[in-house]
């Protein structure tokens, strides 16, 4: 039998957490036969949810699931882990300026950060979630100085999933015959979605996206609108903000970064950019990426035309601006 593998999950007690956790026990995100110690951490106000759901995943006897950690103590959660899904975090309330907000954040994922470092088991893959995602997981890379820099990342798979989705939707075609969509840049509604490397599997081959659609103006206009704003689409919606389609890309986000993309596939993934397709080096970027051995790669040379090189520099402006902005909180 296999050793169980150790899976953090910060926040665990609100509502991604609650969709997560049983995804995770389920096997869902290591295969069927990776057992799992979950741990769960978050704050003292929410210690007796917390321990509710502990109560929910005793209750659910998931049998892959070996043992159960809820705790408020940051330095507990984190010991031994492999895996690090950083949901937790201080959401932006009515009235509050976005400094205010960015320096709640940065002391938590710089406290989090040390706790990781200092306790988390060696080669340990860490994914952030909580917004702004791509600043949060800048700043636990910049105080986890000796975690690899290519272990840290955040969440754009839900945004990647949304595009699949849309394709899917408006082409009347299945969603697993949609792949290689990107997510550019930052998980906020500056990312770029960008279908013109993407294809369906039809009948007769692969197809390319944009043949198909066969309408730039929607492509360029209604597509990327809709997917940059479908957070707050799911809000209206819902009163709350999307939990179940979070959850569940952030296990595709980890399952295909351990386990491997498939051939000739590649996924969108939030990463320590190296300075590919002229992004700034030094930034967490949203770049499609392939997975293999634990180690994911960005997908070079795909062509960038003109409309999507405006787009991928105004993502990158957003994200220089907000690592400002995450500096300036620390001092
Ligand atoms: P909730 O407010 O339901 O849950 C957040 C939980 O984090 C709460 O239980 C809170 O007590 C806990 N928490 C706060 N500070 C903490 C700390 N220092 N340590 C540990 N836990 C702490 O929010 P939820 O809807 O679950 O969303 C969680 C985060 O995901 C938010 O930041 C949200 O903006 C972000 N999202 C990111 C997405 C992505 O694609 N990257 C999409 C969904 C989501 O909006």
């Amino acid at each position: 039998a296999k050793e169980p593998v150790r899976i953090l999950v910060t926040g665990a007690a609100g509502q991604i957490g609650y969709a997560l956790v049983p995804m995770i026990a389920r096997g869902v995100v290591l295969g069927a036969d990776q057992p799992v110690i979950l741990h769960m951490l978050d704050i003292a106000p929410a210690a007796e949810a917390l321990n509710g759901v502990k109560m929910e995943l005793v209750d659910a006897a998931f049998p892959l699931l070996k043992g159960v950690i809820a705790t408020t103590d940051v330095v507990e959660a984190c010991t031994g882990v492999n895996i690090a899904i950083m949901v937790g975090g201080f959401p932006r309330k009515e009235g509050m300026e976005r400094k205010d907000v960015m320096s709640k954040n940065v002391s938590i994922y710089k406290s989090q950060a040390s706790a990781l470092e200092k306790h988390a088991a060696a080669n340990c893959k860490v994914v952030v979630v909580a917004n702004p995602a791509n600043t949060n997981a800048l700043i636990l890379k910049e105080f986890a100085p000796s975690i690899p820099e290519k272990n840290i990342t955040c969440l754009t798979r839900l945004d990647h999933n949304r595009a699949l989705g849309q394709i899917s939707e408006r082409l009347n075609v299945q969603v697993c015959d949609v792949k290689n969509v990107i997510i550019w840049g930052n998980h906020s509604s500056t990312q770029y979605p960008d279908v013109s490397h993407a294809t369906v599997k039809t009948p007769s081959g692969e197809k390319p996206v944009p043949a198909l659609v066969a309408d730039d103006a929607w492509l360029k206009g209604e597509f990327i609108s809709t997917v940059q704003q479908r957070g707050a689409a799911i809000i209206k919606a819902r009163k709350l903000s999307s939990a179940l389609s979070a959850a569940s890309s952030a296990c595709d986000h980890i399952r295909d970064w351990v386990l491997g993309t498939p051939e000739g596939t590649w996924v969108s993934m939030g990463v320590y950019s190296d300075g590919s397709y002229n992004v700034p080096a030094g930034l967490i970027y949203s770049f499609p990426v392939t997975c293999r051995n634990g180690e994911w790669k960005i997908v070079q040379g795909l062509s960038i035309d003109e409309f999507s090189r405006k787009k991928l520099d105004l993502t990158a402006e957003e994200l220089t601006e907000e690592k400002a902005l995450a500096y300036s909180c620390l001092s």
